[in-house]
């Protein structure tokens, strides 16, 4: 499973509005097949696997990170594929909750009489589909806020204008998870702060996110780096955008947060990556809208600054104690990440 979830890895970023899925099969000892979902619209991994192992998936263990689907989509449902090849015995490592499949794949390879076990490598198979899972079962994407503090937790905003806070391995990080996300997300402060860029760089064979900058007046400057053809640009109903638009700006008139977030959903966009600044994060955590923080802390003292996120005391009792945190060295820094929201499984 381990193999089959890095074969999935591969997906990530590249395959909403489905979920990155990876697949291998096993004969004996020996990998016979492996296979990962490249994108909508192509393949199932179970089907790539199948391809490679031809008669020797006959008796085999499939390993598949999701469910495999038994409906007709884009594509024709991988459990019968797996029935045909005459695999003897699936390894899901999560079920799939698309209302279309929902259990169903399971159950009609156990009506096949092949073996199936559910839930082996379940934690990282769901951490992988955490941007599929929110847009199948919530309507929007799965946000993570990624901000980077001093050691006295002020934020340095992002872009390289005012000097970054971390290291190269943090920043190369930052870039993975760049690769790895549909979209990107900032507020209009941070355009006009730092003017970033939001692009992948040093990442082989990277692709960049689609920039979402959440600016309810459209004060977004016709020169910002950021704005290219496909930005969105998530306003106020009634703001003036048409320089913007004529810029290749795609407008998303909403009518709060959770109408911005459900109109990315709409748009295919299972994960955003949020990197700034403080008063949109403030925001979307006031309303319960972050989902996943990924904190990188520097071991450097500012004195003063902003802090990543604002708004009315609580006590500590009070505090949104991360899920399942992971804390990483990340060179001379550190990464603390965890869940705020757990996410959604069948
Ligand atoms: C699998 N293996 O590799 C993936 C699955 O439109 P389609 O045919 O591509 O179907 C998309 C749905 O299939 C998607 O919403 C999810 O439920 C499932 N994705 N299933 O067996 C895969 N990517
Ligand atoms: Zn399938």
């Amino acid at each position: 499973m381990a193999l089959a979830l890095a074969q999935a890895a591969r997906g990530l970023g590249r395959t909403a509005p489905n979920p990155p899925v990876g697949c291998v099969i096993v004969q004996g000892e020996e990998v016979v097949g492996l296979g990962f979902h490249p994108r909508a619209g192509d393949s199932h991994a179970e089907v790539f696997a199948l391809r490679e192992a031809g008669e020797r998936a006959r008796g085999a263990t499939a390993h598949v990170t999701l469910e495999p689907c038994s409906h007709f989509g884009r594509t024709p449902p991988c459990a019968d594929a797996l029935i045909a090849a005459g695999v003897a015995r699936v390894v899901v490592a999560a079920l799939d909750p698309n209302p279309q499949v929902a259990g169903r794949g399971v159950r009609r390879l156990r009506e096949a009489g092949l073996e199936v076990t559910v839930g082996v490598g379940e934690a990282e198979a769901l951490r992988q589909q955490s941007g599929f899972r929110s847009l199948v079962t919530r309507g929007r994407p799965w946000v993570v806020y990624k901000y980077a503090v001093t050691l006295d937790g002020k934020v340095a905003a992002a872009g390289e204008a005012n000097g970054a806070v971390t290291s190269a391995e943090a920043r190369a990080r930052v870039m993975r998870w760049r690769d790895e996300a549909d979209a990107i997300g900032v507020g209009i402060g941070t355009v006009l702060a730092d003017d970033p860029r939001l692009t992948t760089r040093g990442v082989e064979g990277g692709r960049d996110p689609r920039p979402v900058i959440f600016d309810p007046r459209a004060r977004t400057p016709l020169t910002a780096r950021a704005l290219r053809p496909g930005t969105i640009l998530v306003t106020a109903p009634e703001a003036d955008t048409r320089a913007l638009e004529e810029r290749g700006a795609a407008v998303l008139r909403a009518t709060g947060l959770p109408d911005a977030l459900h109109q990315l959903g709409r748009l295919n966009l299972s994960s955003l990556l949020l990197e700034g600044g403080p008063t949109l994060a403030s925001a979307l955590f006031a309303a319960g809208l972050i989902d996943e923080v990924r904190a990188l802390v520097a071991p450097k003292l500012l004195g003063a600054g902003l802090s990543p996120l604002s708004g009315p005391a609580r006590g500590m009792a009070q505090a949104a104690a991360l899920r399942d945190p992971h804390v990483e060295p990340l060179g001379p820094d550190v990464l603390i990440s965890g869940l705020l929201h757990d996410i959604p499984r069948l």
